[in-house]
């Protein structure tokens, strides 16, 4: 395809090769014409039977929708083409045929079900809006790590085989490592609190993370892309700030660079770039006023976890992003820092969208030897844990940090109902291919 010229860039006046797929074909009889799409846009190629050569009018026009077909031709301006061009095609190659039975229908007008969407990706891809949604993505997750970079974070890859869990809610997922027992890693937690031990300070990831949780629910995936940050020298509200940022820039460049995509998913209007300075709620706060909102049955104490509707009536009060801060430790894993004046209270927090959590994080336990008694506590064997804590020894300093949920971000920016609709290739409980 060496002389393709995107549909986009086809000049009146000119001689081009176009190619892409078939979007539609309209046959009025003497006339007939191809709307040929490509990742620029789209194209009009006119068909007149009668001043055509047989052959050339019986390839163009014997190909079905989303056929794959490359056209030479002199490219003409032409107000009634749906984008004032269109070509007159000298030649046409059909360069791949489509069945005409397709699973779905790329022009959108007949709906299909987010499972036969994910079935057929590539299919569902050729519609605009869900190409946007993943045209964001991608622009949001440079915005990110570009937001890293100028706080001077390194980007890093750490394994995502290992020996051990770290997230005490959530389920693992075991393989089988040359005879031994292994899993899939549900964080890059304590690697990612390693290097930032290590004088490179301050780190990012952005990866994926493995959680077999057993439930179905519209913001759970089994295979997530975590945005993780961790910072040397960083306090709880060095890691809000920083989480805070990190979000804010994520809208602040889907506004700027994606307006197209926005108009497209029709969020042009109503898309706002959230104001910083969310507003920084404790734990007990949280409660008070989730009981105060008497949307739940019975009234929160002081020790329980937030349920989904409790979240839910705060996120509707607050109205915006908002954090909850100081958890109490029982709730938070171990490597978690408690408050020096109160042990019942952490420093681990949590940034939500009204929709959900997005975040979690915290300042971290650096002493040595509290970490190690912080894993007795919750039950755990330290000594599974010792190629981590052994560093602890060696000058450890004050750390933070947090993880982003990569697409719980993109689904509550773009308001999507299912975080499915946020992955190409979505990872439940249902769905292991493609
Ligand atoms: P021509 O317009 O070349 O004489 P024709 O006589 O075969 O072609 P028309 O009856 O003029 O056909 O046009 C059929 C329909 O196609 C009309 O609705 C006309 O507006 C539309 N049409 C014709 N040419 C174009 C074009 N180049 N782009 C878009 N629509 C067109
Ligand atoms: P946590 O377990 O809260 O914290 O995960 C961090 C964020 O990741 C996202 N997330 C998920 N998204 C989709 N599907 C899932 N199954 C899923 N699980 C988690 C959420 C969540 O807020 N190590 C800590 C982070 C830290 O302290 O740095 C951790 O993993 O948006």
């Amino acid at each position: 395809m060496q002389d393709r010229t995107y549909t986009a860039d086809a000049e009146p006046g000119e001689s081009a090769t176009v190619a892409g797929w078939v979007h539609e074909i309209r046959d009025l009889g003497g006339i007939a014409f191809i709307i040929l799409r490509d990742v620029s846009g789209k194209i009009q190629i006119k068909f007149e039977k009668d001043e055509m050569d047989d052959d050339l009018v019986e390839t163009g026009l014997g190909v079905s929708r989303e056929s794959v077909i490359s056209v030479t031709g002199d490219v003409e301006e032409e107000p009634r083409a749906p984008t004032g061009v269109e070509v007159t095609p000298e030649s046409v190659e059909v360069i791949s045929d489509a069945d005409p039975e397709l699973p779905l229908d790329p022009s959108g007008k007949v709906d299909a079900e987010l499972s036969t969407r994910l079935d057929n990706r590539t299919l569902d891809l050729r519609k605009p809006e869900v190409q946007a949604v993943f045209t964001i993505r991608s622009e949001i997750l440079r915005a990110v790590r570009e937001r890293f970079r100028d706080l001077r974070a390194t980007e890093i890859t750490t394994p995502k085989i290992v020996a051990t869990g770290t997230e005490g809610g959530t389920e693992l997922f075991p393989i089988t490592y040359f005879g031994e027992e292994a899993f899939m890693n549900q964080s890059p937690q304590l690697f990612k609190q390693l290097i930032a031990g290590s004088n490179v300070e301050r780190v990012f990831e952005i990866g994926p993370i493995f959680r077999a949780e057993e439930h179905n629910t519209p913001r759970h995936l089994n295979e997530a892309t975590s945005i993780d940050f961790e910072g040397a020298f960083c306090d709880q509200s060095d890691a809000m700030d920083v989480a805070e940022e990190v979000v804010v820039a994520a809208y602040e460049a889907a506004a700027e660079n994606c307006a197209d995509e926005l108009e497209t998913l029709g969020l042009a209007e109503e898309f706002e770039v959230p104001n910083d300075g969310f507003p920084r709620l404790s734990y007990e706060e949280a409660i008070e006023r989730i009981n105060a909102t008497g949307e739940l049955d019975e009234q929160l104490v002081w020790g329980d976890d937030l349920p989904t509707e409790g979240e839910k009536a705060l996120g509707d009060d607050v109205g915006g992003h908002y954090f909850i801060t100081d958890w109490p430790s029982e709730i938070k894993p171990f490597y978690i820092m408690d408050h020096d004046e109160d042990e019942q209270l952490s420093t681990g927090f949590d940034l939500m969208h009204p929709r959900m959590e997005l975040v979690s994080g915290g300042q971290r336990e650096h002493r040595h030897d509290e970490l190690v008694a912080g894993f007795e506590q919750q039950g755990l064997d330290p000594d599974q844990f010792e190629y981590y804590t052994k560093m602890f020894k060696y000058g450890m300093p004050p750390h933070a940090g947090f993880g982003l949920g990569g697409e719980r971000l993109i689904m509550t920016l773009l308001g999507l109902d299912n975080i499915r609709e946020a992955v190409l290739f979505p990872r439940d409980r249902q769905r292991l291919s493609p």
